[in-house]
């Protein structure tokens, strides 16, 4: 099984679980490999598990949802996931499916969707071969790609008055998402303003001018009197900076920021950041969840 995938050095990313759809054998083990930043998660039915859970009045990040958890073995019962893959090639993950009957998973950051999501049907037996397999696999993710180079293709900045609007896209449905902010460097004049709109559910971006900061890191350790440390949610990250114009200096963000129809692990998440371009030079961005995919942007205003 191949989970996700990637082209144009990770400017366009899939969503999707390669083939969609297996059959497998009672006692077949199911290799998952990942191709860009995902996890996989059988819930059995019940709720997926949030990003960030409460307790004692305090926001954590939830170990369910960014740590392994549960065997290696899986009967239809219980909750299994393989924790983020970071990115990492060489990421596997594998599991063994003991009962026969019909298991949907997830990949808990990007199957917002209704719709995006994989189905193994475990029977009591198969004639297929695991090469056959990975063909599928090959070829729906050929085809997923394939469609969204060709929509990335049409993308243009939209222009509505002083305003330069550079939407951040993907297709929920097809599965689809680009983590890039424009094609080349947005040139403007000074005094413009630009928008960035997050109009893609499956994907949080950040719009970030570190003007020669380190990135903030997404959360902070919390020592605890036993046991690993917990991890609390940095709101330097989570939050965008009160500034409504830039000229080179200081920490500006947008916050993580979510598109519509998204579930942001905090109410008061952005769905658009708006800076205004006060003088003339050069300006770099990144998004902080998408830096070593390559996604960043920069802004020339003369
Ligand atoms: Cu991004």
């Amino acid at each position: 099984m191949i989970v996700g995938g990637e082209v144009n050095n990770s400017a366009i990313e899939s969503n999707l679980f390669h083939p969609r759809e297996i059959d497998v054998a009672v006692g077949d083990t199911v290799a998952f490999k990942f191709e860009g930043n995902h996890n996989i998660a059988f819930t059995s039915g019940q709720p997926r598990p949030p990003a960030r859970i409460s307790e004692g009045g305090k926001v954590y990040l939830n170990t369910q949802f960014w740590f392994p958890s549960g065997g290696e073995t899986y009967d239809g019962t219980g909750y299994r996931s393989s924790g983020p893959s970071a990115g990492d090639p060489k990421f596997t993950y594998s599991l063994t499916f003991t009962k026969a009957g019909t298991y949907e998973y997830v990949c808990l950051f990007h199957s917002r969707q209704p719709g995006i999501s994989g189905t193994v049907n475990v029977r009591e037996r198969v004639f297929n071969s695991p090469a056959a397999v990975e063909r599928r696999g090959r070829s729906e993710q050929a085809a997923t790609l394939k469609a969204a180079q060709a929509a990335w293709a049409t993308w243009e900045p939209e222009r509505q008055g002083e305003t330069v609007v550079l939407p951040l896209i993907g297709d929920p449905k097809a599965g689809f998402s680009f983590l890039r902010f424009s094609k080349q460097p947005l040139v403007v004049t000074p005094g413009t303003t630009v928008t960035w709109v997050h109009r893609d559910p499956l994907r949080p971006h950040t719009v970030t001018f570190l003007s020669g900061e380190t990135a903030p890191p997404a959360a902070i350790p919390e020592p605890q009197p036993q046991g690993p440390p917990r991890l609390v949610p940095n709101p330097k990250r989570d939050l965008p900076t009160p500034t409504k114009t830039h000229d080179g200096t200081g920490f500006v963000h947008s916050g993580n920021f979510f598109g519509p129809g998204a579930m942001p692990p905090f109410p008061t998440a952005p769905t658009s950041f708006s800076l205004t371009f006060t003088k003339p030079g050069q300006y770099e961005y990144v998004c902080l969840f998408h830096q070593a995919e390559g996604m960043k942007g920069t802004v020339i205003v003369r």
